[in-house]
């Protein structure tokens, strides 16, 4: 175990105060849950060099070659179950990465980081009342031939656009914008911090199809435009042929038309 804190100086902060660094694991976010079994405290931060079992939303697999941030994240929010949560992870990281010069970093609604229509990262956020096991994945430089054939044409790493970027220097800002945000969102300041994701926004105005309550015969779909989230972080969609329409979960692809 490292403390950033006391490595660099800095005062001390609660996200990633204390952090475990490991080679390779399954997934961040079991490793966390184990910790948090074990009396891990608010905060704690598990970084890895690579997961054999990276996840994504829905049991999705989350490709996490080396490479890569590969971060999770103890929280001990009031109400564990605030969808807003997901939305203000990805905010805390996208500003943190404009802050070392990824400025193309955008967030697409739920919990996307995406540049130039790709996907460079994403956020999944796991409630485990009364605690949150928040998951990011950042692809830093990837070598792409390392990700699935599939996602190859889909997936972006920041190194497209800041260089050599240095996977120690991504996950020293990403922890202080997440404790920029956490501290923020502690403090009740949740209306600025979604203003702060709408300015970030690459799903606002777009015209969007929402596929919801996930794959198969189950899933329900709707098609309009994304005007705005609402105070509930729900995304809310004019649809082509009625009212509007929120939307709390889903996967939303931006349609032909649409810029990014
Ligand atoms: C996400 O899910 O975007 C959440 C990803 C969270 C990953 C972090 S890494 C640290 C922590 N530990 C974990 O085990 N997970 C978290 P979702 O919206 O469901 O997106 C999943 C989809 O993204 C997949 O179905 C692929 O299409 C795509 N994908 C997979 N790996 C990717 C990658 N490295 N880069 C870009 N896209 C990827």
């Amino acid at each position: 175990m490292t403390r950033p804190a006391e490595r660099t100086g800095e005062r001390a902060r609660l996200i990633g105060g204390t952090l475990v660094r490991v080679d390779r694991v399954g997934s961040t976010n079991d490793l966390l849950r184990t910790l948090l079994l074990r009396g891990a405290g608010e905060g704690t931060a598990v970084v890895a060099r690579e997961q054999t079992a990276g996840r994504g939303r829905m049991g999705r697999p989350w490709a996490s070659p080396p490479g890569g941030l590969w971060l999770s994240v103890l929280l001990r929010p009031d109400d564990p179950s605030d969808s807003r949560l997901a939305l203000l992870v990805a905010v805390g990281v996208a500003e943190a990465l404009h802050r070392i010069g990824a400025a193309a970093v955008g967030v697409k609604w739920p919990n996307d980081l995406v540049a130039g229509g790709r996907k460079c990262g994403g956020v999944l956020v796991e409630s485990l009342p009364p605690w949150v096991v928040a998951g990011i994945g950042v692809n830093v430089h990837v070598d792409p031939t390392r990700f699935p054939p599939p996602l190859r044409a889909q997936a972006a790493s920041l190194t497209e656009q800041i260089g050599d970027a240095d996977l120690e220097e991504v996950l020293v800002a990403v922890l202080a914008g997440l404790e920029d945000v956490y501290a923020a969102y502690r403090a009740g300041q949740v209306a600025m911090l979604l203003d702060r994701w709408r300015a970030l926004s690459v799903t606002l105005g777009q015209p969007v199809r929402i596929r919801s309550g996930g794959p198969g015969a189950g899933g329900h779909e709707v098609a309009g435009v994304a005007r705005d989230i609402d105070a509930a972080g729900a995304l809310v969609i004019d649809r082509a042929d009625g009212g509007p329409v929120r939307v709390l979960a889903g996967d939303v692809s931006v349609l032909p038309g649409g810029s990014p």
